[in-house]
């Protein structure tokens, strides 16, 4: 009498140990799920306008020559302990007079070569793509 009652136990435990395995598996697929919905891509650049940092330093523009999309925005930042600017090559546009540790943000339309009007043996270049 009393083993087939032991035996429906055994069993029954046996079905709940599944259930218990069975749920943990779906627990672990749902936080997949939610996770591989949430991460965003990668290796993918962000996109929009960027901001291309162009240093003075020992009398020099570094890079001396970038290549920027339209759109971004060159910043230059003056190192040297004096005053520094930038000018197109044709005086289309000029800098403010960049004193020590100043910057100075453009935004340019197209390819130019400029220089410094203070010194002018300091000459650079960006192409506009
Ligand atoms: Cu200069």
């Amino acid at each position: 009498m009393l083993r087939p009652y032991l035996k429906d136990l055994i069993i029954q435990k046996h079905k709940y140990k599944k259930m218990k395995t069975l749920s943990f598996t779906s627990f672990l697929l749902a936080l997949f799920l939610i996770t591989s919905c949430n991460s965003t891509p990668r290796n993918e650049e962000p996109s929009g306008p960027k901001t291309v940092t162009i240093t003075i330093e020992q009398m020099k523009f570094t890079p001396a020559d970038v290549t920027i999309n339209k759109g971004d925005t060159l910043l230059f930042i003056n190192k040297d302990m004096f005053a520094h600017d930038v000018t197109e090559k044709d005086k289309a546009w000029q800098s403010p007079r960049l004193e020590a540790t100043d910057n100075w943000k453009f935004v340019p339309e197209e390819s130019a070569d400029y220089y410094c009007s203070l010194h002018l043996i300091m000459t650079g270049h960006f192409t506009v793509k």
